[in-house]
């Protein structure tokens, strides 16, 4: 009872502090990602590569928006892309440097190792997003990943920006369900995302608002969630800055 009530005062002050963790450590960050189905790791990605990652993007989006600007005709994935203010991570290079090279940890490497069973690469559905208050946000419903890449992943969500209170973030399901639950898209619809929309109502009465944990995340911070967490954009109308993000799916290489 006591222990109860101890862990009851500690989640009212530290939301999320049950799948938190400072120092990173195998075997734990393993345990809470089945636990909890997410788990955000305070301080493990080298600030400098989040800068250079960050900044070789907006050159990107500039270099994009300026085409259009001039009238230029984009292919139709270049189009969608832009309408959805994303980038292929692969675009993207720094310092003759490749963003995946960039952002490479071992250490998530290994965790997703031991999530998935199998050693981990890079999917091509990996992207860098922003995410922009105003009229045109590109906000993104609740979904789960598996459902679109029909593949276990784990997805490496990594901020650019500070965001969650000033900024988008994220809003996520916390849960030891890891199955696939019935969505509510169109199945014609042309954005795989669409296909996959699951309605709010359904994820509150399945798991209740207190499930919903909507972190706040700066430069250097990683959230890590499994292809079956519940997700979508989390933006209030208070939200006045923009937010730079990077998503990395990492699938089971399939010939080993
Ligand atoms: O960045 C966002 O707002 C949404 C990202 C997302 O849904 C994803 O990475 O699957």
């Amino acid at each position: 009872m006591l222990a109860y009530l101890h862990r009851f005062l500690r989640d009212m002050r530290h939301p999320g502090s049950r799948w938190t963790i400072e120092a990173f450590q195998i075997d734990l960050a393993a345990v809470k990602l089945r636990r909890y189905g997410v788990l955000k790791i305070r301080g493990l990605l080298d600030p400098g590569a989040i800068s250079a990652v960050g900044a070789a993007a907006c050159d990107l989006f500039s270099e994009r928006d300026a085409r259009v600007a001039a009238g230029e005709c984009l292919t139709a994935p270049e189009r969608q892309s832009h309408l959805r203010r994303t980038l292929a991570l692969d675009r993207i290079v720094a310092g003759g440097r490749t963003a995946a090279e960039l952002l490479d940890c071992p250490a998530i490497r290994a965790l997703a190792g031991l999530h998935l069973g199998k050693p981990p690469r890079l999917d091509p559905n990996s992207y860098v997003r922003a995410l922009i208050p105003g009229p045109h946000i590109q906000a993104l419903p609740f979904h789960q990943d598996q459902y679109i890449l029909q593949t276990p992943l784990l997805n490496v969500w990594i901020p650019l920006d500070e965001c969650g209170v000033h900024a988008p973030g994220l809003e996520v399901v916390v849960t030891d369900r890891h199955d696939l639950i019935a969505v509510a898209g169109l199945p014609d619809h042309a954005l795989p995302v669409e296909r996959a929309r699951i309605d709010e109502w359904l994820v509150l009465e399945m798991f209740g608002p207190g499930a919903l944990w909507r972190p706040n995340l700066s430069p250097g911070d990683v959230l890590v969630f499994a292809g079956t967490t519940i997700h979508r954009s989390h933006v209030t109308p208070g939200m006045t800055k923009p937010r730079l993000s990077v998503e990395l799916r990492l699938v089971p290489s399939v010939f080993l």
